[in-house]
């Protein structure tokens, strides 16, 4: 660590972080997986799912494995992977939309248990690498052999039935879809789509966290007169039929990954299908490039598929095509620039802001307008590390530790202050937390198999707060 990082270290210890955060993720495990929130959100999400599963992977790989396959057990016969897997021990209306709305059961190509029928960024590859990684021998070599063919079914989905024409990039076809539910970017997109015709529902996420927190009223309506069509066209894998389309950086750019973790997922399980999977992380990259990459305002941004504009707007998702491996240098400084300008880390005390700090349309502490997310800080973390770009890096894992050695494992933060805001006890806060501590700081990532060997030596060698966890939750 550097001295400046050193002497803003948190004020709880490792040790403590290391505790508290095991415990949340305790305190949610319900026997096969983790709900984000206990009271906030009492189903199991996606792409949560797989962000818990880095950080259990730390503590209780088996746990992890666990995590991963339950969610699967939701996956639909096209390979879709629902962004909620409804939990049938959650008490009645404690969230909406619930199982009833979507009835994704009577759809033809319908799951075996209650899902939604929208979807979530396909993390779920690089948690399953990371198992890989933190947990090497005979179960994880079974889970992968197991797991694989069904990553594969969920890209070949997302390859095939999510692609507008004559793209090669996924379309999102509701904001849900992008884990940056009401972030600015999809505002014309979402304009574009109405009017929206009324649904009778009762909102059931402003019952535990306060209003000003949450989406307004007309973006609420908005979602759920989208769901509410998307669910009216039988929840159609045609792009061009649905009145929300747009290709989101993130959400490429965790997929562009995720192909090539599981390109090294294929070379433990079947080496001959490894080059599928570069090929298909290598389109990606193109699509990045040649779709989003903004050439006026050089930076990366959705495209509304109907109309071809871009949102115009700079959010955290501009930053997570620095996973691309294979972006020409000069774009790399530039979205490096973006993090850390007035924008973004520049403008505020704990990065990185979900929107644009100079945008009129950042919100401080509205959800995904304005606060500081863990997950995103991880993934720009990673992206950066991967990049060679240890600043950037180091910045945001400290960041991180900071907020929730301050405000606690809440669902975001407010930039300015580290404020907690939104959900307490938030499973990927504290998942994260455990891998941020875990990571070797100093190794690089690009390459996994020396990343591993370099972590494998270090934590040989120091006492690591990960030897007491485990010992305590028995391993
Ligand atoms: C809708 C569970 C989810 C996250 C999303 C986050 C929020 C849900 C909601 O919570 O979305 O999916 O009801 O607001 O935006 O990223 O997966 O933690």
């Amino acid at each position: 660590m550097s001295p400046a990082a050193a002497a803003r270290s948190p004020a709880r210890s490792p040790d403590e972080l290391w505790a508290s955060a095991a415990t949340v993720l305790e305190r949610n495990w319900t026997g096969t997986a983790t709900l984000p929130s206990t009271a906030q959100y009492p189903h199991q999400w996606s792409w949560d799912s797989a962000f818990i599963a880095v950080g259990l992977s730390r503590v209780q790989p088996d746990r992890a494995r666990l995590e991963l396959t339950s969610l699967f057990r939701g996956q639909w016969a096209s390979g879709r992977l629902p962004q909620i897997v409804y939990n049938p021990a959650a008490p009645r209306r404690s969230y909406f939309p619930d199982a009833d709305f979507w009835a994704a059961e009577q759809l033809p190509d319908g799951p075996s248990v209650p899902t939604a029928g929208l979807i979530q960024p396909p993390l779920h590859a690089r948690a399953a690498w990371s198992i890989a990684e933190a947990d090497p021998g005979p179960a994880t070599d079974a889970f992968l052999q197991t797991l694989f063919p069904k990553l594969v079914a969920w890209h070949d989905y997302l390859h095939t039935a999510r692609t507008a024409s004559g793209s090669s990039l996924v379309s999102i076809v509701h904001p849900w879809e992008s884990g940056l539910d009401n972030s600015p970017a999809w505002d014309d997109a979402i304009a574009a789509a109405g009017p929206f015709s009324p649904e009778r529902f009762v909102r059931r996420d402003a019952d535990h966290v306060a209003a000003s927190q949450r989406p307004t009223d007309a973006d609420y309506r908005a979602y759920v007169a989208l769901a509410a069509r998307y669910r009216a066209s039988g929840c159609s894998d045609d792009v061009a039929r649905q009145s929300f389309a747009v290709e989101d950086p993130l959400f490429n750019a965790v997929f562009l990954d995720a192909e090539r973790c599981l390109a090294r997922i294929a070379g433990r399980v079947r080496p001959d299908q490894v080059a599928t999977h570069e090929t298909a992380a290598r389109r990606l990259h193109h699509g990045l490039v040649d779709r989003l990459w903004n050439t006026e305002r050089l930076s990366f941004e959705a495209r509304d598929v109907h109309t071809g504009r871009f949102s115009g707007l700079a959010t955290v998702g501009s930053l997570v095509p620095l996973l691309d491996p294979w972006l020409p240098p000069d774009v790399v400084a530039r979205v490096v620039a973006q993090a850390e300008s007035p924008q973004f880390a520049g403008g505020c005390r704990y990065p990185l802001p979900s929107a644009a700090l100079t945008s009129d349309r950042f919100e401080r502490r509205r959800y995904w307008r304005g606060p500081t997310w863990i997950n995103t800080n991880w993934m720009v973390w990673l992206a950066a590390r991967q990049a060679g770009r240890p600043g950037l890096a180091g910045q945001l894992r400290t960041s991180s530790l900071e907020l929730v050695s301050a405000g606690g494992y809440r669902e975001y933060y407010d930039a300015m202050t580290g404020r907690g805001l939104g959900a307490t006890g938030f499973s990927w806060s504290a998942a994260l937390t455990l891998d941020f501590l875990a990571a070797d700081e100093g190794a690089a990532v690009d390459s996994p198999a020396s990343d591993f060997s370099a972590r494998q030596s270090t934590e040989g060698a120091a006492r690591s707060p990960r030897d007491d966890i485990g010992a305590r939750a028995g391993r």
